[in-house]
């Protein structure tokens, strides 16, 4: 069976290990934490705010603040400009501050600044949506709305479990996901999950959970461009799970197209589809989490229609409303909403007893509406594939700078993995991260792996600026 990925420096505790490892040695004495001027000018105290997935204690005596943000770049509070190669955190698809979803968002809260969804309706969520559907792939033309990733990941976890129930396979209630996936936050999440450290300290997850192997393996698909030819053997996994478990008691295959936040791992050539086939093979529910690669991210609408493989389910969030307002959603095939829809005499009774008060809010769908009027006219959702070639060669021409030890990348995305220092994994990359935003750029490190996913409207320039300004990095980090 597979054994969980430990990642003991995902970016889960990254920050905390950096403050062990002596990066900066924090005293507890000097943790009465630092007064920030805002963008108004007064002082606030940094204190009361808990930050997610942050060293607080180290953040808060030095902290790096955004105060503005605009097009490809963000501003800090002492006035210097950042180019932004993670797009927020894979979020912020149309670039920085635009206008029209700020317009669409204030005149949506002027008109109907909340509405239900539960036994009622208002026409925003209907008309995104629908809208959703233009880009899914043909047949998956259902969507759940939610709050986040997280969120949406549970959800269609819970809908696996219940579609297999509603036809009449309610034995089915195993759950499959992968060593190194990362699914969010939430409970089903981190169970399906296989980052060690999002997992442990939480008791008793989720039953009935298993785990993929990942795909990663530097001895054979180091320096991939695109998907790596070795490892679509990997997949054959599931018929172990299944010849171990039984199909009967398997509902749902959860796995990121491209898995992002533990370091940008690229699915091997075939690896998907092979898993498409046993999942159809076994009458087993094939989830694609597509919260980062939605969206355009990968030279496509959706990951799904990169790779040429038909998931049952999509999670998205993030690119969703371009970052501006938290949102989420599941996109489910035809097939799978009929299941609960059969039975249309059934008057007021509930199908699904699922969903959120702030389900298809009405300011979150305006700027959901407004983002994919934003992607559609400005071609963005495949832009990613036009530029693809030249962040494929600026990407990979690192590969000689000091301690790369792999490169790769698919659609607007890249990794960079260092080669961790002796005794202190990833501080080498912590370094580069402070050394990058002081020369003005931000990226993304998890332990020692670099993570770029700049806006969409990324110009070519723009993109040698990242890969000169990061290679610089890299040897001063040496
Ligand atoms: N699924 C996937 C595949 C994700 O990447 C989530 C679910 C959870 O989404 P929410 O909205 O609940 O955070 C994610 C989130 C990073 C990074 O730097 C990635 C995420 C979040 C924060 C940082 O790689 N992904």
């Amino acid at each position: 069976m597979a054994k969980l990925w430990a990642m003991p420096w995902s970016f889960v505790n990254y920050f905390n290990r950096a403050m062990l490892d002596g990066i900066r040695p924090v005293r507890q004495t000097e943790v009465t934490m630092a007064t920030q001027d805002t963008a108004a000018g007064a002082r606030t105290d940094l204190d009361a705010f808990w930050m997610p997935f942050t060293a607080n204690q180290y953040f808060k005596q030095d902290p790096r603040m955004l105060v503005e943000a605009d097009g490809m770049h963000f501003t800090a509070d002492d006035g210097h400009r950042v180019l932004d190669a993670t797009a927020g955190l894979w979020c912020v698809n149309a670039g920085h501050g635009r206008q029209e979803i700020t317009d669409a968002v204030a005149r949506q809260l002027g008109k109907l600044d909340y509405g239900p969804t539960f036994q009622m309706g208002h026409p925003l969520p209907f008309e995104f949506a629908e809208r959703l559907t233009h880009h899914l792939p043909e047949g998956m033309d259902r969507v759940f709305f939610t709050n986040s990733g997280s969120e949406s990941v549970d959800t269609a976890l819970k809908i696996a479990r219940a579609y297999q129930h509603a036809r009449g396979q309610s034995g089915r209630w195993r759950l499959i996901g992968r060593a190194r996936g990362y699914h969010g936050v939430n409970f089903g999440g981190i169970s399906v999950g296989g980052i060690v450290n999002n997992r442990r300290l939480f008791g008793p997850l989720v039953g009935g959970v298993d785990h993929l192997p990942h795909t990663h393996d530097l001895e054979h698909n180091a320096f991939s461009k695109g998907q790596p030819e070795w490892g679509a053997h990997l997949a054959d996994e599931l018929e172990n799970l299944v010849a171990l478990h039984g199909a009967d008691t398997i509902a749902a295959v959860i796995v990121e197209p491209v898995a992002g936040s533990t370091g940008v791992l690229l699915p091997p050539k075939g690896y998907l589809e092979r898993l498409r086939a046993i999942c159809d093979r076994h009458g087993i529910v094939l989830i694609f989490d597509e919260v980062i690669t939605g969206f355009g991210r990968t030279g496509t609408a959706f990951a799904a229609e990169r790779f040429g493989v038909k998931p049952d389910m999509i999670t998205m969030a993030k690119g969703m409303n371009n970052g501006s307002i938290p949102m989420g959603g599941v996109a489910v095939s035809r097939g799978i909403y009929d299941a609960f829809m059969h039975d249309r005499a059934a008057g007021p009774a509930i199908e699904l007893f699922h969903g959120y008060t702030y389900s298809g809010h009405p300011a979150a769908c305006a700027a959901g509406i407004a983002a994919m009027d934003i992607y559609e006219r400005e071609g963005l959702l495949t832009r990613g594939s036009e530029l693809e070639a030249h962040w494929e060669k600026r990407a990979h021409e690192l590969a000689s700078a000091p301690n790369v030890i792999d490169v790769r990348n698919l659609g607007l995305i890249a990794g960079i993995e260092l080669a961790p220092r002796d005794g202190a994994p990833g501080q080498r990359a912590f370094e580069v991260f402070r050394r990058c935003f002081d020369d003005g750029l931000l990226i993304r490190v998890t332990a020692d792996i670099i993570a770029l996913s700049p806006p969409l409207i990324v110009s070519e320039a723009q993109i040698d600026e990242i890969f000169s300004t990061l290679g610089n990095a890299l040897h001063k980090c040496a």
